[in-house]
């Protein structure tokens, strides 16, 4: 069954707050601010991201009031940094869990390459299908990682591109090796599943903003990003700089003079 993403988009284009580093990497990611999520949601919400991604936990108690109007793409698998084993993300909510606390859309992260890559499949199968039953789309997180892989080989992220096609993402985010030709390359191989860049570590914004208009310029959905926003001492002018690049094509000059 096809299933629409038009109601993450704005403009057309995605552009995502993450907010789930507080289960992958800890509260190492937060400050006194950030680690609230009531601030993360705040942002969403005033910066117009065209939707917020997060774990089931935070969702059930923060996403509330205003903040639903703002898209959920609602985790349902996860892992903490701490378990030293070979990639694996299990799920941890259901896709009836998620649609009743308001998830326009569920998300999914697969560690391709690893050697617990078929559990991550088996499991991504059946999120999509009952996803897909409800009308909903699914975004998975596609991070090729596991012993003998190179996360940011332009082969294996084009690789990755296309394994989200193939199993039925109608969003694949994915990282960016800074190679465009490449990156025109992933769009091509995703076809109808649309790519979104993740953002990474937090840079300086005039860095960041520079690969938002790179990314945007090889024909990616949009972008979904955390830390280089909410981590930022200005996040509501990296905000508005960097809708003002994803949703109405202006420079990351242009952009960086938002940023006050
Ligand atoms: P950032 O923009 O903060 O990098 O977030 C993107 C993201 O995909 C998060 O959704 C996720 O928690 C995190 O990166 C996982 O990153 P990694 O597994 O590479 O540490």
């Amino acid at each position: 069954m096809r299933v629409g993403i038009s109601k993450l988009l704005y403009k057309d284009k995605a552009l995502f707050l993450a907010y789930d580093q507080g289960l992958e990497h800890g509260p190492t990611d937060f400050n006194a601010q950030n680690a609230d999520p009531e601030f993360i949601f705040k942002l969403a919400f005033e910066g117009r991201f065209s939707a917020v991604a997060c774990g089931p936990g935070v969702a059930e108690k923060y996403y509330e009031g205003v903040y639903r109007d703002v898209p959920l793409i609602c985790k349902v698998n996860g892992k903490t940094s701490m378990a030293k084993i070979n990639p694996i993300s299990r799920q941890i909510c259901s896709v009836d869990r998620a649609i009743k606390m308001g998830a326009s859309a569920v998300g999914y992260t697969i560690y391709d390459g690893s050697p617990n890559e078929p559990t991550m499949f088996h499991e991504f199968g059946k999120v999509v299908e009952q996803a897909h039953d409800y009308g909903l789309p699914v975004v998975v997180w596609m991070y090729p990682r596991g012993p003998n892989i190179k996360e940011l080989d332009n082969e294996v992220l084009a690789y990755s591109a296309r394994i989200a096609l193939e199993l039925g993402a109608d969003i694949v985010k994915l990282k960016f090796n800074d190679d465009i030709e490449n990156l025109k390359w992933m769009v091509r191989c995703a076809g109808k599943t649309k790519i979104v860049i993740s953002g990474g570590e937090r840079v300086l914004p005039e860095q960041f903003l520079t690969e938002a208009q790179k990314v945007m310029g090889a024909g990616v959905l949009g972008m979904a990003v955390g830390r280089n926003v909410w981590q930022s001492d200005k996040p509501f002018s990296v905000a508005q700089a960097l809708k003002s690049i994803v949703y109405e094509g202006k420079s990351a000059l242009e952009a960086a003079q938002l940023v006050k």
